[in-house]
């Protein structure tokens, strides 16, 4: 199937949400008469470009030369007011397809019921989950999320060849395959622009289904993976990203229950809850936790973290434990609010 003309065929049913800060615009529709989600993003501004240096093997960054980088690309410019020292206007900006393009465009199709909930405006509410709410409430969703076909593209990628023109890092051993992971640019990252760098690590082994799984006997391995990763993507990139410069962590809930890590320039600050607390473990912080857990690790640990309404662990148990961990805290329930504006 082509992605021109699905997109093509896209009719429109509403927004599922909007954000004026990321610039990202998710809707809902059909294609064929199947849930689609469109997600569009606004691209940011270039002003660094990648050369060749004629005199080394060595790429160097030029600032603000080419006709694409910020201030060189205004075509047209209408003044809205001023005052005083202050200008304000809206401009038109040179596009280009290659080069520089407005905006990236995300596909799911057909979406699943459990894509549309993601996607959808919601209320969020921090919750607590002890080991046993893991295991009662939990765990039974993990292994439905791992059995139902949505890691199909996790199995693609590191089975089928799927998107391997893409990959920048492989590491695999026969001796001992368990330890492999590939390294390739996030659905999320429009590939180009650096300070949105955003890649994806996936492990090759199955059997760490999230962080829950992880236990004192993983620390070396994740050290191992971690300090190769931190190694090798600076070079990929030609050290316009050192190695300091990754945020490198884990999503707890993640939305696909097939371990694998985010790295992302650590001044990429417009993804929304995908970096914040309550949803974001940094790697560092998870190999030092294992320290401190027991052999068990994170399996007999308390979790906090974020969760939507429409998240199925909601409604499946998450709401009703999270009113009985208020009442247990003693926290009263706030007062009836009677919403009398006009
Ligand atoms: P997550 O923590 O399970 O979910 O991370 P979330 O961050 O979406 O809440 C999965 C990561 O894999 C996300 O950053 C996705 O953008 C990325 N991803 C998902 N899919 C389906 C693909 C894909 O097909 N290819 C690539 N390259 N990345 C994907």
């Amino acid at each position: 199937v082509q992605f021109n003309s699905l997109i093509d065929e896209f009719r429109f049913t509403r927004v599922l949400s909007s954000n004026p800060q990321t610039k990202l615009i998710s809707l809902l529709g059909t294609i064929q008469g199947k849930d689609a989600i469109v997600t569009l993003e606004k691209t940011h501004f270039q002003f660094d470009t990648v050369v060749a240096n004629p005199e080394s093997s060595t790429m160097s960054l030029h600032q603000c030369e080419s006709e694409f980088s910020c201030m060189n690309s205004i075509e047209k410019m209408k003044p809205i007011a001023n005052n005083d020292i202050y200008f304000w206007g809206m401009s038109v900006m040179k596009q280009d397809l290659e080069l520089n393009p407005t905006a990236k465009i995300n596909l799911i199709w057909p979406a699943t019921k459990v894509h549309v909930e993601k996607f959808d405006k919601q209320l969020f509410h921090i919750v607590r989950e002890t080991p046993e709410v893991y295991k009662r409430i939990v765990k039974p969703y993990i292994d439905e999320m791992v059995n139902n076909g949505r890691l199909k593209w996790v199995n693609n990628i590191l089975h089928s060849g799927a998107e391997s023109d893409r990959v920048v890092y492989k590491y695999f051993d026969e001796k001992s395959p368990d330890d492999g992971f590939v390294v390739l640019p996030d659905m999320k990252w429009d590939g180009c622009n650096l300070d949105a760098l955003y890649l994806v690590a996936i492990v090759h082994r199955t059997d760490i289904k999230s962080l829950r799984d992880l236990r004192p006997e993983h620390q070396q391995w994740l050290i191992d993976m971690k300090n190769k990763i931190k190694s090798v993507i600076p070079s990929c990139y030609n050290y316009l990203i050192s190695a300091d410069q990754l945020r490198i962590f884990i999503h707890y809930q993640p939305s696909y229950y097939h371990f694998h890590i985010h790295i992302v320039n650590v001044r990429h600050a417009g993804l929304g809850d995908g970096i914040a607390v309550g949803k974001a473990n940094l790697i560092e912080d998870v190999i030092e936790n294992l320290n401190y857990m027991g052999p068990e690790g994170y399996m007999n640990r308390t979790m906090t973290y974020v969760i939507g309404e429409n998240h199925a662990l909601w409604k499946n148990g998450l709401q009703a434990e999270l009113e009985q961990q208020l009442k247990e805290d003693g926290i009263p329930e706030p007062p009836v609010i009677i919403n009398d504006f006009a």
